[in-house]
């Protein structure tokens, strides 16, 4: 049957792979239920649609954009292809296998507006609160159009939630941070190294973000970039300027004490101490509880929410793999709710979800990790028709990647990769990433070496 309504709130990457799941089925020439897609930015993207500012956004709302100026992909975009676009229909030639935020932005858009995807989409809308109604299995869902200050409330059958986790920062207290008299911000409020040029910086945390933005200001010219770990350092091999240490117990001033019993002085901090999954529109009975893991508990095949089989959540996971995990979430999601796909009865869930968290608690390792959700995917990818791809290499693009920034951090990005949806080997990039200072589309796309002359004046 078709006649139910969905709604989905987010239009970013898991949302717009939500719309494109249903519109693919269109094309078929079948029928489907009624969508509706809510969003609280002024456009698509999630966090891929850059903002400058932050706190809150022009309608006083919490900003949800974590990204930053000069943010180039953090793995080869041959891992995040989507399966039914490529990187080269979409280009039109090859490109490296490292592009800035920019031109992921260019592609994730360039599939989507390919449909009508957009007259699905309520934009600058938020969803405030959420409902179950138990008599009539339904949804209603408060929003509030953020541009006419107005509120409305509408009904589902099915809720579809794809409003990311990497938005509401996680904020540990440090003794003496309330004086320090430099800048303090969480990873969230960072928007590029420009102003950290000169400065000696502490970053508390050892994953992504501390990994990404020490690299960064140290390209553009921090004096010093100095990590503190809680239980693991990254552990790469450091250029000389970048160091990591154990965590920090307390700060005095501009001065940090470290757990081994050493002191550092600093211009600035920045909390790399990762995210809070937030879902303040939802109920306590509604919520998904989860810390940032591959595999999040009481979501069925890491979509259906366990205690409520009509609430689903798309990309929760921790991410080795993005827009084709997406996707291949999705079209689990659109066929179940078309019926096509049954699931089986709760106690029955438990055992699978219990199967797969006892799974990821055997990982260790980053190719562990790897080979965990490569299963996952493998495992979606079986219930429905999502094109299917080569995964096992993928899989060993994602190590290769794991071992490049081991053997060199700096430089990891200029390594390239071939697809394996369309066979097309990447091009090496015509400027070293380390020397690339302008992150733009335009310069991204042109095929003009920096002059290295100029570089060295
Ligand atoms: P998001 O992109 O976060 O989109 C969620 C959307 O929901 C947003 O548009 C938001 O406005 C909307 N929303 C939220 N709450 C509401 C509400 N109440 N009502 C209405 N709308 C709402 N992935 C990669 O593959 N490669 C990378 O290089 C990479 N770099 C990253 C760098 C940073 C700094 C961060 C934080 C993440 C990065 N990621 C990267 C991961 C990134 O999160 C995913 O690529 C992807 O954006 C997740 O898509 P999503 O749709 O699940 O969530
Ligand atoms: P993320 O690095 O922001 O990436 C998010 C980190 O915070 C862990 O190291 C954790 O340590 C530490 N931490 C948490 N609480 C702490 C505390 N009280 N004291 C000290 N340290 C603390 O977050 P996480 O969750 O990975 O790590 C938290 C996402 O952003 C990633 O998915 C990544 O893909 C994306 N990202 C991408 C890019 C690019 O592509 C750049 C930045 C971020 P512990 O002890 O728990 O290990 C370029």
């Amino acid at each position: 049957m078709t006649n139910f309504k969905v709604g989905i709130i987010g239009a970013g990457p898991s949302g717009l792979a939500m719309l494109r799941a249903f519109e693919s089925e269109q094309k078929k020439g079948n029928p489907i239920p009624e969508i509706k897609c809510y969003e609280k930015q002024d456009n698509w993207g999630g966090m891929w649609n850059y903002t400058w500012r932050t706190g809150v956004g022009k309608y006083g709302e919490p900003l949800h954009g974590s990204m930053y100026k000069y943010l180039w992909s953090n793995g080869p975009k041959e891992c995040l292809e989507f399966a039914d676009y490529t990187f080269t229909e979409h280009f039109g030639q090859p490109i490296s296998s490292y592009p800035p935020r920019e031109v992921l932005f260019d592609y994730i858009q360039g599939r989507i507006k390919k449909s009508n995807a957009r007259d699905f989409i309520k934009f600058n809308t938020v969803a405030r609160w959420v409902d179950y109604l138990e008599d009539k299995q339904q949804f209603r869902v408060v929003f509030d159009d953020l541009q006419k200050n107005e509120t409305f409330e509408e009904y589902f059958d099915y809720l579809v939630v794809g409003t990311g986790h990497f938005s509401t920062p996680n904020m540990p207290y440090f003794k003496g941070i309330d004086n320090f008299p430099g800048a303090v911000m969480h990873a969230h409020d960072f928007r590029g190294a420009d102003q950290f040029v000169n400065q000696k910086l502490l970053l508390i945390g050892s994953s992504y973000s501390a990994e990404d933005i020490g690299v960064q200001c140290f390209k553009h010219g921090s004096d010093s970039v100095t990590i503190s770990y809680r239980s693991n350092p990254i552990g790469t091999k450091w250029p000389e300027g970048i160091k990591e240490k154990p965590l920090v117990t307390h700060l005095e001033g501009n001065t940090a004490f470290f757990k081994d019993g050493t002191t550092e002085d600093f211009d600035a901090v920045i909390l790399c101490t990762g995210y809070q999954h937030k879902f303040p529109f939802l109920p306590d009975n509604l919520r998904l509880k989860t810390k940032n893991r591959l595999y999040p508990d009481n979501l069925y095949k890491g979509v259906v929410f366990n205690e409520n089989e009509r609430l689903l959540f798309l990309g929760m996971q921790d991410q080795y793999y993005t827009f084709n995990m997406f996707d291949t979430q999705a079209w689990f999601a659109r066929d179940y709710m078309l019926g096509r796909i049954q699931i089986p009865e709760k106690s029955l869930r438990d055992l699978d979800i219990q199967k797969w968290m006892t799974y990821e608690d055997s990982t260790i390792t980053g190719p562990d990790h790897v080979d965990f959700q490569t299963d996952y995917i493998k495992d979606l990818i079986s219930y429905t028709d999502y094109p299917s791809f080569n995964l096992d290499k993928v899989a060993d693009m994602f190590k290769s990647w794991l071992n490049d920034k081991e053997i060199n951090i700096l430089n990891y990005r200029d390594q390239v990769y071939t697809s394996v949806m369309d066979g097309t080997q990447a091009e090496t990039h015509h400027t070293p990433w380390m020397k690339e200072m302008d992150d733009s589309l335009e310069r991204y796309l042109t095929e003009e070496p920096i002059d290295e002359k100029e570089l060295d004046k």
